[in-house]
């Protein structure tokens, strides 16, 4: 059974949905700049104007409204706030876009989970070096405490970043990503460690600053997939998923929730790699300095985002250049049981899931978790009657039944990724991970729910009336 406060959510971020990307003062971020330089985006597409959530906010609130949610996770565009970064210019029209999104929801009893930032950099700040540049950290803090001083007194639940292993790998190693770099085996672990030492600090001053009067809570959202052996029996595949985990989750949650550092495994494997290829030291994994905030302990909660598992295998490394990939020297594979979604990295593994969820209970000092995005995705013909994707939540959100009672797991929410169709990034709008179907072939925008978003609202409302203690629920299913 779900705890009496659980949150069911669904989320979305402003990049993806917003539009609006000149409107009404906006800077551009790095997203915009992106999509419209450097290309590489499927069909050439852009966020420009996307699901037009700037103007059509009220149509989105008709949706988290028709699914009967408690939770909206939505984040805010750094660059319509602050156009240059800064807060010495501050842009009202942004302000008041986004405070009327937060009075809405509280008006229809939907309380906001806000994330400060969800890939989308000011490009203004992008030029004074982005996160590879340790400013960037003064600079994210003094964005976060304008944030909690603007809107934390209605805002009680904060995500600082919004996947930091997915900025730093996609946006600076492998270049799917804005800004587009491909620094193999150096710029991710200096753009981690910056949004690490930038989280920290947006952490303290929240807790210094604001956490007495507004008695919210802050975290920053980690993606990992579940890494389990190929062959258990095999001590290289063993010792290659404990380095996969490391790499992926461990590598934010360690400095955060345990020591305060990175996994030794993590920086062990980097500094033999630097080495074989005749480099001497640790200089690729910076060091936390003295003068750098405390990390560890700048996390109220466990903030998961959970899509799939890989089964893993040594070896597989690759070229005579340094890379993470060969930092890690892994291979990673899927299992042929597993369905895959529309998209290729997508199989579906719910038990993954309930794996990873005690993982972290065991490694990480039990936190209490939210799982902040979960979703299925949605390639090629149009599918209104998605019957894939309604097993996929009725299965998953089983699997995080089973890890609350029977692992013992304190998951407090679930949020769906996502509350309908947007910009899914590299891939424009290729795939879709709604639980409504947008039309963006029309100038409506129109939305309309997939038969997964009737489902989903079902599943929240059975468990809802379960814990007000109605009858009618014994004989459910999930
Ligand atoms: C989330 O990331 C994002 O937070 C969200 O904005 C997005 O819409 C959602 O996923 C759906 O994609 O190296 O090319 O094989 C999910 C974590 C990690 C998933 C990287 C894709 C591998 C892509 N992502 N992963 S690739």
């Amino acid at each position: 059974m779900f705890p009496r406060d659980f949150a069911w959510g669904a989320g979305t971020s402003a990049y993806q949905i917003e539009g609006g990307w000149q409107a009404d003062g906006k800077g551009p971020s790095i997203w915009d700049t992106f999509c419209h330089e450097k290309g590489g985006i499927f069909g050439n597409q852009n966020g420009d104007v996307t699901c037009n959530s700037y103007e059509l906010w009220e149509k989105d609130l008709e949706c988290i409204q028709q699914l009967g949610l408690t939770h909206y996770r939505l984040s805010l565009s750094w660059a319509r706030l602050l156009p240059d970064g800064t807060t010495r210019n501050v842009n009202q029209k942004g302000v008041q876009y986004y405070n009327r999104v937060i009075d809405d929801l509280l008006a229809c009893n939907v309380s906001p989970m806000v994330t400060l930032y969800h890939f989308d950099l000011p490009q203004a700040i992008q030029n004074l070096g982005g996160w590879k540049s340790p400013g960037v950290a003064t600079l994210f803090d003094s964005y976060s405490k304008f944030c909690f001083q603007t809107f934390g007194d209605r805002v009680k639940l904060w995500i600082t970043i919004n996947e930091p292993h997915v900025c730093a790998r996609l946006g600076h190693e492998v270049g799917i990503h804005a800004p587009g770099l491909k620094e193999k085996g150096t710029a991710a672990y200096l753009v981690g460690h910056n949004m690490l030492r930038a989280h920290a600090m947006a952490w303290h001053s929240y807790n210094s600053e604001y956490r007495a009067t507004q008695k919210g809570a802050v975290s920053l959202a980690l993606n990992s997939d579940w890494f389990e052996p190929l062959d258990p029996l095999r001590h290289e595949d063993v010792a290659s998923a404990e380095r996969d985990l490391a790499f992926t989750l461990g590598w934010f949650a360690w400095p955060v929730f345990i020591t305060g550092d990175y996994p030794e495994l993590m920086r062990s494997a980097i500094e033999t790699q630097s080495k074989m290829m005749g480099y001497s030291g640790n200089w690729r994994l910076p060091r936390f300095l003295k003068e750098d905030p405390p990390i560890l302990g700048t996390a109220d909660f466990f903030a998961l985002n959970y899509y799939t598992s890989r089964k893993v295998k040594s070896g597989g490394c690759c070229g005579q250049m340094l890379s993470m990939k060969r930092d890690l020297d892994a291979e990673e594979v899927l299992d042929p049981s597993w369905p895959i979604s529309g998209m290729s990295w997508l199989a579906v593994v719910p038990h993954g899931l309930r794996k990873l969820l005690k993982y972290i209970k065991d490694v990480f000092n039990n936190p209490t978790i939210y799982i902040t995005e979960n979703g299925f995705a949605q390639v090629g013909p149009l599918q209104i009657e998605d019957v894939e994707r309604c097993k996929f939540y009725r299965s998953t959100i089983s699997e995080v039944v089973k890890a609350i009672e029977e692992d013992g797991v304190n998951v407090r929410g679930y949020f769906a990724w996502s509350l309908m169709d947007n910009f899914e990034w590299a891939d424009g709008f290729s795939v879709r991970f709604g639980l409504f179907h947008v039309d963006f072939s029309g100038a409506e925008l129109s939305r309309t729910i997939y038969q997964s978003g009737r489902e989903y609202s079902k599943i929240i409302s059975k468990y809802k009336s379960a814990q007000s203690g109605c009858q009618g629920f014994l004989d459910d299913d999930y």
